[in-house]
């Protein structure tokens, strides 16, 4: 049984060349984006067996997606290639340093991920590992896409344990009520990631844990400041370490698989937080939306160290 899948669309990211408005960029170089495999890709660099699933076009920026998520050590067999619509890409802006403007161009409707389904990819695929990753990036694709993760979210005996990152991408909703729909997703969720801007207006942690007590474990993401876990009658807090961002794109991801890689290995509920610090801020400062994560001994070794480090 392989440890995560991850189910979800990953693009070609085109990353500025210097800062400033989308309009003024000069050029790009390629990166890879997709919530989801970025998950999958920092559990495989901390040596969990991690399997994306997705579709791509059959083109060369869906080859350049599998052969550079499949070097990281991740399973794409099931990765399906769709011959009539195109790899999703999208542009953004270096962003993230006070001040920059933060601006995201997606080229992805139509895409061949927006044309999954209930059973496309191949249903037995996507629940055959100890946890389903998903997020509600998925949700806003399509119509099946909705669909899907309304199955996948539901809750029926023998299904993997189901971890939901809120992912709320304000320029994939116009004009649908995300709110409502993310939230009922997560109701059906045994593991919930959000981030306390994104969390339907509520303005503390213990407000979405009200709003939210369906899943068993739930963490409210504070920004820089830390997060906290609700688990059972259990209230965790735990502070982020301070670092000088570079791009924060892609540490949500990072801290969700920190959190989960430690959550495979039983790690109590303060380590596991740690380990999603830890890989946030190894995301929070590299340019891309993938950084390179720090090797498991190394993470074990800094989540070791004693609350002052830890402030
Ligand atoms: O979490 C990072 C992702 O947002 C990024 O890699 C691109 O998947 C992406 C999206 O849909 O925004």
């Amino acid at each position: 049984v392989v440890d995560v899948v991850a189910l979800g669309e990953s693009m070609v990211a085109f990353l500025p060349s210097r800062p400033g408005r989308l309009a003024d960029v000069p050029s790009f170089e390629r990166g890879i984006g997709g919530a989801e495999s970025n998950v999958a890709c920092v559990l495989a660099a901390a040596g969990h067996s991690a399997r994306w699933v997705g579709r791509v076009g059959d083109d060369a920026f869906g080859d350049h997606l599998v052969e550079t998520i499949g070097g990281y050590g991740v399973d794409v067999a099931h990765v399906r290639r769709d011959p009539g619509r195109p790899t999703g890409i999208y542009f953004r802006t270096a962003g993230d340093r006070a001040g920059d403007a933060h601006e995201v161009a997606y080229y992805r409707t139509g895409s061949a991920a927006s044309a999954m389904s209930v059973t496309d990819p191949d249903p037995a695929a996507v629940r055959a590992g100890r946890v389903l990753h998903l997020s509600g990036i998925t949700a806003a694709l399509s119509g099946t896409c909705l669909d899907l993760m309304r199955d996948l979210t539901a809750r029926r005996p023998g299904r993997p344990l189901v971890s939901f990152d809120v992912n709320h991408r304000p320029g994939l909703w116009r004009g649908t009520d995300a709110a409502t729909v993310l939230r009922d997703l997560a109701r059906g969720a045994d593991l919930v990631f959000v981030g306390q801007d994104e969390a339907w207006g509520l303005h503390s942690a213990e407000a979405v844990r009200a709003a939210l007590p369906e899943p068993e474990v739930l963490v409210v993401k504070q920004g820089a400041a830390g997060a906290t876990v609700f688990e059972q009658r259990d209230v965790t807090f735990v502070p982020a370490p301070r670092v000088d961002v570079v791009a924060a794109v892609g540490a949500g991801d990072a801290f969700a698989a920190g959190f989960l890689s430690a959550t495979l290995r039983g790690l109590p509920v303060r380590e596991r937080l740690r380990h999603g610090h830890l890989m946030a801020a190894a995301a929070l400062t590299a340019p891309g939306d993938l950084a390179a994560p720090p090797a498991r001994e190394h993470a074990d070794r800094l989540v070791a160290l004693d609350d002052t480090a830890w402030g």
